[in-house]
């Protein structure tokens, strides 16, 4: 397999070192922490679902102790907390306990839980029985940001065996199947209810009492492991690739707004030329003019696109154009080839930028875009990033 963490990491510094000018602060230190986390290979699992569906349970019952306050009432966790799992190889984990997404005072909280979300290479969504629609919605939704899930079924001992067998059914009926495969669902019970136990003695007495049973996440443990180990690479570059090109979105919108702007400029500046190339009452002189006003245009322009310098030549063209006019060449066929030549330059320079833009924007050599799908299309039919071929 291709590395691809090694091929993300290239273009994020090339794209950094070019569009070093026009990233903001924010986006910069972004940059830094998506270099970072490929330099550390760290990798992020959310830990997501309504509240009171035992995911800080869940948390804890991996870490193997009680570290995430959990309780009945609603919201016990109040922000996102992070907590360092257990290194595994070249890897670093980390967890990330969220609030539900429907807890009380919603709105900011569940922006909190999806920007957690957003940043988790893989998402655990954890689910207690039969799924809701906010469930399903919220699933489906994590998946138009590339992220792969693994649907926890918890308080697995609440049920009896027939229920679960039902429940487990249920979850993979065809509409479901669209959602989440069957081999993404895993059975666990992070935090079981104590259960009666009655003690028999030898001389005949017996006693009853509540024994708490051992939280059942093994399966959920290895899964996660073996997960991990066989595509947490691709997890890694596709979930950088995805901000990546978020950033790539917000410059490419910067640009195309500052396009805007240059195009009206370049649009009056060549319409004033060529009404004073035809009035003008020498010719040296309006061509001089004009030939400066054209060169200062395509300067500010390439400035303001370092990419641009390729078309450094336009300004040698129009420099000609005004020479030839400075010449004293056959009058009129100079001052109509003068307005062809500042008009096509414009043009051009103009169509060269937005080519530009698209190209740097997702598709082109760093754009994240055309990355994203190389690693959703290299992956073994197996892989659980499969979904996302679509
Ligand atoms: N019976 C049972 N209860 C659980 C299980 N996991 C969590 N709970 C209980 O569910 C409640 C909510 O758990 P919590 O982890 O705080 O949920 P969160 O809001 O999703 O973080 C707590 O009272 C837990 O003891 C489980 O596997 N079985
Ligand atoms: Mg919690």
């Amino acid at each position: 397999m291709q590395d691809y963490p090694l091929q993300v990491r290239d273009r994020l510094i090339n794209y950094r070192h070019l569009f070093q000018k026009e990233l903001i602060d924010s986006e910069l230190s972004q940059l830094s922490t998506l270099a970072d986390k490929l330099e550390k290979n760290t990798i992020a699992i959310a830990v997501f679902g309504m509240v009171s569906r035992g995911k800080s349970s869940l948390i804890n019952a991996l870490l193997g102790q009680k570290i995430s306050e959990t309780g009945a009432i609603h919201g016990v966790t109040k922000d996102v907390v992070v907590y360092e799992w257990e290194a595994k190889g070249k890897l670093q984990i980390r967890l990330i306990d969220t609030q539900g997404i429907d807890e009380v005072g919603g709105g900011m909280r569940e922006e909190l839980a999806l920007k957690a979300a957003k940043q988790a290479d893989l998402i655990l969504f954890v689910i207690a029985g039969d799924m809701t629609r906010l469930e399903q919605e919220a699933i489906a939704h994590l998946q138009t940001f590339y992220k792969p899930i693994l649907l926890v079924f918890n308080k697995t001992d609440l049920y009896t065996t027939c229920d679960r067998v039902a429940i487990h059914a249920a979850l993979q009926n065809p509409e479901m199947q669209k959602l989440i495969s069957p081999q993404e669902i895993v059975l666990v019970a992070a935090d079981p209810k104590p259960i009666k136990v009655r003690l028999q003695y030898s001389d005949g007495r017996s006693q009853e009492v509540w024994e708490k049973p051992q939280p059942e996440t093994q399966e959920l443990k290895e899964r996660i492991l073996d997960l991990l180990n066989t595509e947490g690479k691709a997890l890694l570059a596709l979930n950088v690739s995805r901000s990546l090109l978020e950033i790539q979105e917000a410059v490419t919108h910067r640009h195309l707004q500052k396009l805007q702007s240059s195009t009206a400029i370049a649009t009056f500046v060549f319409i004033s030329e060529a009404i004073a190339i035809l009035l003008a009452p020498a010719l040296w002189l309006d061509a001089l003019v004009s030939g400066t006003l054209s060169s200062l245009l395509a300067i500010w322009t390439i400035g303001k696109y370092p990419i641009q310098k390729q078309y450094v030549w336009l300004i040698m063209v129009i420099a000609i154009a005004t020479l030839s006019g400075v010449l004293g060449l056959d009058y009129e066929v100079t001052r109509y080839v003068q307005i062809l030549w500042t008009g096509l330059s414009l043009v051009v320079l103009l169509n060269g930028i937005t080519k530009d833009i698209a190209i740097s924007q997702g598709y082109g050599k760093l754009g994240a875009k055309s990355l994203i799908e190389q690693i959703i299309h290299s992956v073994p039919d197996s892989s659980i990033l499969q979904r996302f071929r679509g």
